[in-house]
């Protein structure tokens, strides 16, 4: 039989099959060949025996959360309190984006925000959506959750932004406390593998706040290509970094107006992050 792993706890794993949830052990020689099986993992497993004989090719791994195959990242994002963050969201697309998670904007606290902030903002974001990135705001419910089904999802973003809010309105039973910082965001506590796929509406929901540790492990050009706006660029070199060679056409954009300044200053700020490493 097939199923996915919602929790790990010691050597139990909780294997969901859509019917049931089957505690089951893993075989022994998967300790031996140092395979360490993640919540997220499908796998094919005995159910008689209760026992993983195989995990089935990831499309995707995290390591802190220690997740794998998430379908759908809701990249969580407040206009104020905390406020907007390009950098921060911009990273956060290109996570996703180098693990094959298709990203999607929900913008919370618009209420806080004047008439004018409100039109700023509603441009701002309309670049995102011109770029072909779904943005819903946290009262588009019905949409977000006609999203869910048949995907792994996690909501992500920085403390504060309204995550817990979000999946309080999205089911009113879960009554996640909100307002406070929670907990798993606290340096050191977090546990890596201490998390939980919950089902829901036909998905499964991770229950981390996100992603702790937001270092990307990848190339230059990687990032470089996860800035959609970039492709339609066709600069003299076709290797240019669009960032000290002349007559960049991204650069040229830049200074037109027709890319998003804070683009492209979080493109340089990511590929200096990577150069440190
Ligand atoms: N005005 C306004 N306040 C909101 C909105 N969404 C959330 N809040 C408030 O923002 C505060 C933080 O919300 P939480 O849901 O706890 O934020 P969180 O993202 O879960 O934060 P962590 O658990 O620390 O990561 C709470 O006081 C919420 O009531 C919104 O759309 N508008
Ligand atoms: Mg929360
Ligand atoms: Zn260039």
């Amino acid at each position: 039989m097939q199923g996915q792993i919602t929790k790990i706890q010691s050597s139990l794993y909780t294997v969901d099959t859509q019917e049931e949830k089957i505690p089951c052990v893993l075989r022994g020689r998967f300790r031996k060949q140092h395979i360490l099986p993640r919540v997220g993992d499908y796998v094919v497993f005995d159910k008689e025996k209760k026992v993983i004989d195989e995990i089935l090719p990831r499309k995707n791994e995290f390591d802190r959360p220690f997740v794998s195959n998430i379908d759908l990242a809701f990249i969580v994002t407040s206009v104020k309190d905390p406020d907007l963050s390009p950098s921060l969201l911009d990273k956060l697309l290109v996570l996703m984006e180098l693990h094959a998670v298709e990203p999607i904007l929900c913008i919370t606290k618009m209420d806080l925000l004047t008439e004018e902030e409100k039109r700023k903002v509603t441009s701002f974001f309309e670049y995102y959506k011109k770029l072909g990135y779904r943005v819903v705001t946290n009262k588009d419910l019905s949409i977000i959750k006609s999203w869910i089904p048949g995907h792994t999802c996690v909501f992500t973003g920085q403390t504060g932004v309204g995550k817990s809010t979000l999946l309080n309105h999205l089911h009113s039973e879960w009554n996640l406390k909100t307002g406070e910082i929670s907990k798993a965001l606290g340096r050191g506590k977090h546990t890596t593998r201490n998390v939980e796929l919950f089902s829901f509406l036909g998905g499964k929901l991770l229950d981390t706040p996100g992603f702790s540790s937001l270092a990307l492990s990848s190339t230059r050009e990687e990032i470089r290509a996860c800035f959609r706006e970039f492709a339609s660029c066709s600069c003299p070199f076709s290797d240019c970094t669009h960032t000290k060679e002349k007559e960049c056409v991204v650069k040229r954009k830049v200074e037109e107006g027709t890319i998003l300044k804070s683009r492209y200053l979080s493109y340089l700020q990511l590929i200096k992050e990577e150069e440190k490493k």
